[in-house]
Parts: C-alpha cells; structure tokens; sequence
C-alpha cells in the first residue's frame, strides 16, 4: 500500500467534488419518528459519517404504497421533507454529500402497512418467499396483486415528486433503488415478471418502468443528480431473471443515452458471495461513461486494487459504516474495524446507532 492511495483523494461526482472514493452504502435501520419523518437521532448519524466521499441515506419509500417495513422514512409529506432537512443541514456542515435512495418496495410487504389493509402491488400477483418486519417481528409477505397497466404512470409520478421533494429537503442527489428484489427489481426479472403487456415478455419490456421512473427523475432534477442502484444477480427477495446479461447490458446501454451521473452496482447476491452467477460485470462498466459504483463485500485491499485496475471509480461499504462512523480514516491508516451488534441493526433508539465510538477521542465528534 502506498501512502497516495487514490482512493483516499477528492474525486468528482458529475459536477459536485468528493473528497474521497469511499461512498456509505443505503441501509436500513427502522428508526423512523411518526409520519415516517426522520428523526433528529438520524441527523446525527449521519452526520457522524459525513467524513464519507458520498453518503447514500437509507431506502426511502416514495408513497405508503411503496413501504414494506415498521418505520422506514418516507419522502412524500411535508413533515418528512422538512426532517430529510436536518439531515442533509447536518451533513453539509461537516463538509459531507448527500444522495437519498427512493423506494417502492412492490411485493415485498404487508397489508398491516397498506393504506386501508390493501394487497401490495406487483408486476404479477405472485408472492414472495421472503420475510418483512412488521409489528415488531419478522413474518411472511402478504399476496400482492398485479399492477393495472393504468396505474404505472401514477408510480412513474411517484418517483418524480419524491425526486423534487428530495432537492427541496436539500439532498444532493437521488438514488433510485432499482436493486435487491424491490418493485422496479420485480419487474426486470422475469422470475417475478409473467405481464404480458408492454411491461412484460422481452428485456426492453421489463426495462421499461425502470428506465421511465429513470427518465423522469432525470427530467424533474437534472441527470447529474441522479443516480440508480442495481443487483443484476442477486436473489434478494426472492427475484430471479433467466437472462441477466443480456438484460442489464441493454438497461445500462439506455441509462447511459440518460447521462445519469452513476450507476451503483451490488455485485453478487446481496450480503453474499460476489460470484454466485457467472457474470461480467466490466460490461456494464464498459457501457456506462459516467460514474460506476461498486459495492458488496469489499474491504481496503480490494477497493484499491479494483481501483488500481479501474473497474470502479467509487466503493460502497454498508455494514462497516455501522460500527464505524469514521471507517474512511480507519482504512486510511489500516486500522482494525469495529463489530456491528445485529440486535440493534433494526429500529430502538441511539443503542446501536448513534454511540459507536470513533477510533480517536480526541476527535470533535465526541
Ligand atoms: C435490509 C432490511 C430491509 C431493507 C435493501 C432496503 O436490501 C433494503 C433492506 C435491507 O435494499
């Protein structure tokens, strides 16, 4: 390792400056206040990990119907733009970036978080064999039901608004989760995927709600401050699709004609192996001109080689981020990493959120 170690320099991001290729990965933590509006016990976590090239804020539902999980924040009332505020106030003034993921969870929820006990919505009414947290515990999904062709556009205007609502809450940017077997991840693959409507059948069908929610996002706030996530391979909850290659080489092909300013790739299954499936994932690097963010089960030698060899530019860590507010200055000087509690990962209080230690004391953070 060499003192200059790249990823430790500033880097751009379409037009914004990072000062470092070391991005906080999404995660979800449960610990929404009522209405789903982020609590002031999030503003000061992250802002705790401000120190971070880019954080991404936790999947964050664009309507009820996008919300699969007990109190996850959400990004379509004005209580929630307004605690999203404090947040990014938080971050930018330590210095820190922004983005927030926008989610619709699709299938992967439970009737008890639905407006009026309604079934959650799919490209087809097929359940999923995967469990949400609701009430305090893990149980099974509910059966969703398939998606009338006429309600797309309302889901499209979704993502919109939430996009708009994120810049006015002062976000830098948006991601849009198109990854991890959610509602625009459903539709891609054709395990959960048997419409056969225009959203349904070839690649360029199943792309197609995730490149118009893409499209007018782009529109509404600038293709530089958008960005997607993607799992071209991951089973999470449940998804499968016959042919990823060729699949998610066509949608990178058309997210680059977008000029969206990255695309944020999870490569393997989701928490897991990287090589679960054969996969090539430099095509997708080869395909896109803007920024390609790599993320599942890296650590500081990979990421430096990888970078070394140019297969990303920029490297997101999750659960390191947890224990470790200050992960960007321990892989800088190698030191040893703290241990998440998996009993406080999801929902309570500051336990396991906001007191885990910076390595220094002596730092102003503490
Ligand atoms: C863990 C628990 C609940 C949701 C994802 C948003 O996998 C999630 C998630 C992760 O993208």
């Amino acid at each position: 390792m060499t003192d200059t170690n790249a990823l430790f320099e500033p880097c751009n991001l379409g037009s914004l400056t990072l000062s470092n290729r070391i991005v906080m990965a999404p995660l979800t933590r449960n610990r929404a206040a009522s209405g789903f509006v982020p609590s002031d016990l999030a503003a000061e976590y992250y802002s705790q990990r401000a120190s971070a090239g880019l954080l991404i804020a936790e999947a964050t539902q664009i309507s009820q119907q996008g919300q699969g999980y007990q109190d996850t924040p959400g990004i379509y009332s004005q209580p929630q733009i307004d605690g999203w505020r404090k947040v990014t106030d938080a971050v930018h003034n330590k210095g820190g970036r922004i983005f927030l993921q926008l989610w619709h969870v699709g299938r992967v929820s439970h009737v008890d978080l639905q407006e009026n006990g309604a079934a959650p919505v799919a490209p087809s009414a097929i359940r999923a064999d995967t469990k949400t947290f609701v009430n305090n515990a893990f149980i099974d999904v509910s059966e969703p039901r398939a998606l009338e062709i006429d309600e797309l556009p309302g889901i499209v205007n979704d993502f919109r608004k939430a996009a708009s609502n994120a810049i006015e809450a002062g976000f830098d940017g948006v991601e849009i989760h198109g990854a991890n077997g959610y509602l625009l991840d459903q539709f891609i693959k054709d395990g959960t995927n048997i419409r056969t409507d225009a959203y349904g059948g070839s690649v360029e069908n199943r792309a197609r709600l995730l490149l118009e929610v893409t499209a007018a996002v782009a529109e509404e706030i600038g293709a530089e401050r958008t960005g997607i996530r993607l799992s071209p391979v991951s089973p999470a909850n449940g998804v499968s699709g016959s042919d990823p290659q060729a699949q998610f080489d066509y949608i990178v092909d058309q997210l680059n004609l977008l000029n969206i300013v990255y695309i944020h790739v999870v490569e393997g299954a989701t928490a897991g192996p990287r090589d679960n499936v054969p996969f090539d994932f430099g095509s997708l690097r080869q395909r896109f001109s803007n920024t390609y963010i790599a993320n599942n089960g890296y650590d500081l030698e990979l990421a430096t080689s990888q970078l070394a060899a140019g297969k990303a530019d920029l490297f997101a860590f999750g659960r390191p981020f947890i224990a470790n507010p200050d992960l960007v200055e321990r892989l800088k000087s190698n030191a040893t990493l703290a241990e998440l509690d998996p009993a406080t990962l999801y929902g309570g209080g500051a336990a396991g959120y906001t007191d885990y230690p910076r390595l220094s004391s002596t730092s102003s953070d503490r």
